[in-house]
């Protein structure tokens, strides 16, 4: 492919350029994901906006997590999004029915009824590294911390069917990840039913349809939302009746690194022992949960389909997790470190910058411009270079950081990236690239 001509900012131009995109995209409540796109708060974006902000202004990225917690729901459960007074996004408050249907969602705002990646407590971490010591932080520290430790619980009570520390999500948009190959095989099983009621997707008028998810992948989505509202989105029964549940080796890979960074958040804070003790507790639980879906065949970790009863052998980017939380014997470690970092991920001779890609180029079912069956995001690199450093590779996590700079410094802040050519793609002006570059440059 040909790679178009692109711009280059230096670093001041970067950061300012970065910092301009985040105020744009800040509607007074609220810094939405993307300004036509995903005109709403995202659960697991937010969590990296707040990173992006405390280098701008420490008490604004305090405030931006204050209003995802305002949205927690009663039960503990961190909702996936938080809508804002805009319309444009489906499904909006009213296809979800959230608030209408279980007493524990919010009236207001109004929130999705599923949740995403717990990273939260990893940019608690990063904001008190960056913003340490100033009340809007203490206060973090104090009222925060116990609603994360409450997300936490949430998820150990609610999301870990069989009590192996292996968290299952009931929704492909639960991981992020939403048209990953690696949902495939399970959305394969989701039949929408005739009953769905009929929909006008908004997102094709803002995106190209190339790098969108499907019609048909849309269809399975909007079906198991129907089944939760069927449920009222009581939490059990979800897991009881979703046709869809997986346990998901990435969440529960970013839950043992975010309990663990929790419990020592915890520590400095003087919040009570035993509920740290519990954190560590479920850290290692994941953890062994993880390292046990590692397959030494592909070299690679796997999803669980927990309706089939089956291993998701698919080989994407997020079988690297055990490289997130650790756990795996140190032989092991060794060869999935030099497998991300080898020609078949961030090593590949064709790619634009060296970083692994959302699925390997040499793998048959590499699209380069679909959303998450290809494509580079910045924000997982990002996971995976605080991951590195957090575990004292720090080579590793600087030529990641250079790469990823290498990457962004056109200054389109694209969602995600054509990873061989560097063409941006998906939305522009994306809060989490934007972030992400900014604390990359400090
Ligand atoms: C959608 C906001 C969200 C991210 C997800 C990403 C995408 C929303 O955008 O999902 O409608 O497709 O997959 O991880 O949080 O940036």
């Amino acid at each position: 492919p040909v790679r178009p001509a692109r711009r280059r900012f230096d670093s001041v131009q970067l950061a300012a350029r970065a910092a301009w995109t985040l105020g744009g995209n800040d509607n007074g409540t609220m810094i939405t994901a993307a300004p036509r796109l995903y005109p709403h708060m995202w659960s697991w974006d937010t969590a990296f906006i707040s990173i992006g902000l405390a280098h701008l202004n420490v008490d604004r990225a305090v405030r931006e997590l204050e209003t995802l917690f305002a949205a927690q729901w009663r039960d503990g459960m961190l909702p996936h999004i938080v809508f804002s007074e805009d319309g444009g996004y489906f499904p909006g408050p009213q296809r979800w029915g959230a608030a209408e249907l279980n007493a524990d969602a919010p009236d207001s705002p109004r929130t999705s009824g599923i949740c995403q990646p717990p990273v939260h407590a990893i940019a608690l971490r990063r904001i008190v590294d960056i913003g340490g010591g100033s009340p809007a932080v203490d206060r973090l520290l104090t009222d925060g911390w116990p609603k994360l430790y409450r997300w936490h619980e949430w998820l150990v009570r609610h999301r870990d069917p069989h009590g192996t520390g292996l968290l299952a999500i009931t929704h492909g948009w639960e991981s992020g990840m939403d048209n990953s190959p690696r949902w495939d095989l399970p959305y394969a099983a989701v039949i929408p039913g005739p009953d769905l009621p009929p929909y006008e997707r908004l997102d094709r008028r803002v995106a190209a349809a190339a790098e969108r998810p499907s019609d048909a992948e849309y269809d399975r989505y909007l079906w198991l939302v129907e089944q939760m509202r069927k449920v009222r989105y009581d939490a059990d029964q979800v897991v009881r009746t979703s046709s869809f549940l997986v346990g998901d080796v990435f969440v529960t890979a970013l839950f043992a690194l975010a309990s663990e960074v929790l419990a020592t958040l915890g520590e400095q804070s003087g919040q009570p022992s035993w509920r740290i003790r519990q954190l560590r507790g479920w850290a290692r639980r994941s953890r062994v949960a993880v390292a046990s879906a590692y397959d030494p065949a592909t070299g690679l970790a796997r999803d669980y389909d927990l309706r089939a009863g089956t291993w998701l052998s698919t080989a994407t980017l997020a079988g690297f997790a055990p490289l997130l939380c650790g756990g795996l014997p140190a032989a092991d470690e060794n060869r999935m470190l030099a497998t991300i970092l080898g020609p078949d991920w961030a090593g590949h001779p064709d790619l634009f910058a060296a970083i692994p890609p959302s699925v390997s180029p040499n793998d048959p079912a590499f699209r380069a411009r679909e959303y998450w069956r290809g494509p580079v995001w910045p924000v997982i690199a990002w996971l995976f270079g605080w991951a590195f450093e957090h575990h004292g590779w720090t080579a590793e996590a600087a030529r990641l950081r250079t790469e990823c700079l290498r990457l962004v410094e056109d200054g389109t802040f694209g969602e995600y990236y054509h990873p061989l050519t560097g063409e941006p793609l998906g939305s522009q002006q994306q809060s989490w690239t934007a972030t992400v570059a900014l604390d990359w440059l400090h």
